[in-house]
């Protein structure tokens, strides 16, 4: 078992990360040195499949959730509504009908659960504090039950010797506050350093690692410009407006951070998507600058280099809605020194020329998802190369079964394939210098996946969700060796 350690412990340079590498790979040490460039990327699928590939000592070994995708207990103790007990309560908005109601129930039993993580030697879980069971209203009284929740979840993280990295915001926001205007009214960002506050007092001495906002894009993208999520809005302007108020509550909350007692670390928790052309044309090009903007920029400039990127070939509406909401002094608050970066990598975005989005790799049963592990690659030595190599933690990477996975519904040999070939990629990020201290795959537990209800099963752990039992698939008992032996076993 990665037993966990302090945040002083894991603050591994860049040269001890590649000096702790040893592998059959290949690989070595002499190509880590700080300043070298990359190797020339290996074509997809180029893979160094077949050799026992280690990582580095202390590496995190985790597995990720969020509170209302397993929580469910929506009423218990007091809890406030959320933007999603709002938007599934709308007919047609989730596939099944479905809602967060019960999902895993996980709030009754939360402590099986953190058992079961034991068992399979998670070192590091990555789970979200849901705002509305801490502040009903969003701001003002704060709810002592619901807070006390977090507080034994922590301590029984700690007790069985697992690494808390928690999320302060993933997607569930106050009811009450999006009835003042949301993540649209600037308020937001004070509403959310608030917050933040509460929670630093309440568990910063004992959490390892914070992360701030779960993925600003899809919040902005999904909840505000195309409405498959909540709060359901389709206006590209707000979608701008949204996405500065978001980058500066993350800056916000950094500061409150620093100005509390904690003990640990924080960082953002971005979704970067590569951008890649479809075709040779100078069309297809230009579309992927475009596309690198809005996937991918928007987020890591104004965090990592305080300002943003040209946005003169973006969605006019949506650069209009940003722009007017920047004001100054802004962007100083958003770029506060972090001391990660989060990122959770699922699918590329390859681009026509026409700026079209176009499926050139195998797609999962999401729909959305490619499966390209040379993107999660890409996407790490880039935060390298091109934002001066920051600690970068994966918060998430997985895929929904695989309906061709036939058989037993715990036969997930497909997401041990696609473990496997993204571990592949990080350990060759990993070995060419990139300072990466932990993956983390989603999910612990098949769980409530947002606008496809309980229809896509996410995860390492399947969920009968009509006895909510548990039962490990093969991939839980595949990564349990991985984190167990700090490496790749051969295939
Ligand atoms: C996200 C969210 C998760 C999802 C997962 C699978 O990245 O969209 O953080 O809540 O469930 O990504 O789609």
């Amino acid at each position: 078992m990665v037993k966990a350690t302090s945040p002083m412990e894991h603050r591994l340079s860049r040269r001890q990360f590649c000096l702790a590498m040893v592998t059959t790979a290949g690989l070595s040490a002499a190509a880590c040195r700080a300043g070298d460039n990359p190797a020339p990327s290996p074509s997809p699928g180029e893979a160094s499949s077949g050799a026992t590939l280690a990582f580095p000592e202390g590496f995190h070994w985790g597995v990720a959730t969020s509170a209302y995708q397993i929580e469910g207990a929506v009423t218990a103790d007091g809890r406030g509504r959320s933007i999603w007990d709002t938007f599934c309560d709308r007919v047609g908005t989730i596939a099944d009908g479905s809602s967060g109601e019960v999902a895993c129930d996980h709030y009754n039993r939360w402590e099986s659960d953190l058992d079961l993580m034991r068992t399979l030697e998670i070192g590091s879980y990555r789970f979200s504090i849901g705002w509305p069971r801490v502040l009903p209203e969003g701001l003002g009284r704060v709810n002592r039950r619901g807070l006390d929740f977090y507080d034994r979840l922590v301590d029984g993280l700690l007790a069985r010797g697992i690494s808390p990295l928690a999320t302060l915001y993933h997607w569930d926001l106050p009811q009450a506050l999006q009835d003042r205007g949301g993540w649209e009214n600037r308020d937001s960002a004070e509403w959310f350093a608030d917050y933040a506050e509460v929670i630093f007092s309440a568990l910063g001495d004992r959490v390892d690692r914070w992360l701030t906002i779960n993925e600003a894009k899809v919040i902005a993208q999904q909840g505000y410009q195309y409405g498959r999520m909540a709060p359901g809005m389709t206006d590209a302007k707000a979608a701008g407006t949204v996405i500065h108020h978001l980058n500066l509550a993350h800056g916000r909350a950094i500061s409150r951070f620093r100005a509390s007692a904690s003990r640990g670390q924080i960082g953002p928790c971005l979704q970067l998507a590569p951008c890649y052309a479809a075709d040779q044309s100078e069309g297809a090009a230009a579309a992927v600058r475009t596309a690198d903007i809005t996937e991918n920029t928007l987020y890591l400039d104004p965090l990592l280099r305080r300002r943003y990127p040209d946005l003169s070939k973006i969605d006019r509406a949506l650069a209009a809605g940003l722009e007017s909401a920047v004001q100054e002094g802004d962007l100083t608050v958003i770029g506060a020194p972090v001391d990660f970066v989060g990122v959770n990598y699922y699918s590329p975005m390859v681009v026509d020329g026409q700026g079209q989005p176009v499926q050139s790799y195998p797609v999962t049963a999401a729909g959305w998802q490619q499966i390209y592990p040379q993107g999660l690659y890409d996407a790490l030595t880039r935060i390298r190369r091109e934002y001066n190599s920051p600690e970068v933690v994966i918060t998430e990477n997985g895929v929904p079964d695989d309906p061709t996975d036939s058989g037993q519904p715990t036969a997930d040999s497909a997401r041990v394939n696609f473990l496997r070939q993204h571990l592949e990629a990080v350990h060759r990020a990993i070995a060419e210098g990139t300072a990466i201290s932990g993956y983390h795959a989603w999910s612990l537990l098949d769980n409530f996946e947002w606008f496809a209800g309980y229809s896509q099963r996410w995860g390492l752990v399947q969920v009968d969700f009509e006895t909510l039992q548990r039962t490990p698939k093969a991939s839980a008992s595949w990564y349990s060796t991985v984190a167990r032996s700090n490496k790749l076993p051969s295939e």
